[in-house]
């Protein structure tokens, strides 16, 4: 049989256990806790059901006091728990606020990507079209040697093409380059016909700076050597790349001269209604095949030269070559 209990004994544990659970709840820091707590308090073995497991004891008229006094504390308990859980959560949500604070004012540190310089561009579009052709890339030093630049080419000392292509002379027979030909000649030495090859790089000339010349400037040179290629090889090649580059344009060949090429021929594009020289090209010189030791009679070939400043000017309508130098932000942003 169990002890019995009084009304009295069951109002004041209730009253005791109100007390006890607001303060426990006031005192709760986390969701987690707040959860054990209303286990704990109103859980199916929790405090207030052992208080109503006693109210079985007492006579029946005094059990609704008793449960209507365990019903107001548990609706007072859920209330109370309800409200601090509110209050930890936005209390948490504050402190995460804070320290994940993003100053939307603060100074950018974007840094923006960049882009090719339009030289650049230009020079990768011309390989790309060549490599379409079947051409691979050959590269050289900028220092050559006066036979490399000259005497290989059908320029002898004291021809006068070396004053229009006149250079800077660094001693001895060492200069900066006036053109990527030697580039061909190193590559001829260094493979047997058949080759189709394209040169491009930096090339040096003694010149005045101004809207047109540059000291500086790169070239792209094309050379095809094999059996059996004639006028009409080169002229095919050439006006193929050009319209490619310019879209499908005019494009006609005039009679010139070069020391390295026979027949030679300037090349001009019909550019928004005015022709302009864009090339130069012509036959490889037999003599510049017999210097190499490669006879004339079995093996012929076409080269073919441009300025990359020139065509990337025509190209975008710039007037002065100085610009495509000087590493102007406002200028380079535009392509
Ligand atoms: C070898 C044989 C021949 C290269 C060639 C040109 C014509 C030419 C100019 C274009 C504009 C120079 O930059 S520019 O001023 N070049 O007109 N260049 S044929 O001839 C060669 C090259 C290599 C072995």
């Amino acid at each position: 049989m169990s002890a019995t209990v009084s009304l009295q004994q069951l109002t004041d544990q209730l009253e005791h256990l109100e007390a006890e659970a607001a303060a426990a709840i006031a005192n709760a820091g986390d969701a987690a806790v707040l959860e054990e707590l209303r286990v704990g308090l109103l859980g199916k073995k929790g405090r207030l059901s052992g208080v109503l497991g006693a109210m079985g004891r007492l006579p029946g008229e005094e059990r609704p006091l008793v449960g209507q006094r365990a019903n107001r504390l548990k609706e007072q308990v859920q209330q109370l728990l309800g409200a601090r859980l509110e209050a930890v959560r936005s209390a948490a949500m504050a402190e995460r606020l804070e320290r994940e604070r993003l100053d939307v004012t603060a100074g950018s540190s974007y840094v923006p990507p960049g882009h090719r310089h339009p030289l650049q561009s230009t020079i990768e579009e011309i390989v790309d079209i060549f490599a379409g052709l079947g051409y691979r890339v050959s590269e050289g030093p900028e220092i050559e040697t006066d036979h490399y630049n000259f005497t290989a080419l059908n320029i002898p000392e004291h021809h006068p093409a070396r004053d229009m292509q006149d250079t800077f002379y660094l001693g001895g027979d060492r200069l900066l380059r006036t053109h990527t030909s030697p580039v061909q000649i190193r590559h001829l030495e260094a493979n047997p016909p058949p080759v189709r090859v394209i040169a491009p790089g930096r090339v040096y000339r003694r010149d005045a700076v101004d809207a047109t010349h540059s000291p500086v400037f790169h070239q792209v040179e094309v050379l095809a050597l094999d059996e059996g290629l004639d006028f009409s090889h080169l002229r095919g090649t050439v006006t193929t790349f050009l319209q490619q580059f310019f879209g499908d344009l005019p494009v006609r060949f005039r009679a010139s001269y070069f020391p390295f090429t026979e027949p030679s021929a300037e090349v001009d594009v019909q550019w928004r209604g005015r022709w302009l020289e864009v090339m130069g090209c012509g036959m490889v010189d037999p003599a510049v095949l017999e210097g190499l030791g490669l006879d004339p009679e079995r093996w012929s070939g076409f080269a073919a030269g441009l300025g990359v400043e020139r065509f990337c000017m025509v190209r975008h309508g710039i007037d002065d070559i100085r610009r495509l130098f000087s590493s102007d932000l406002r200028f380079l942003e535009q392509f």
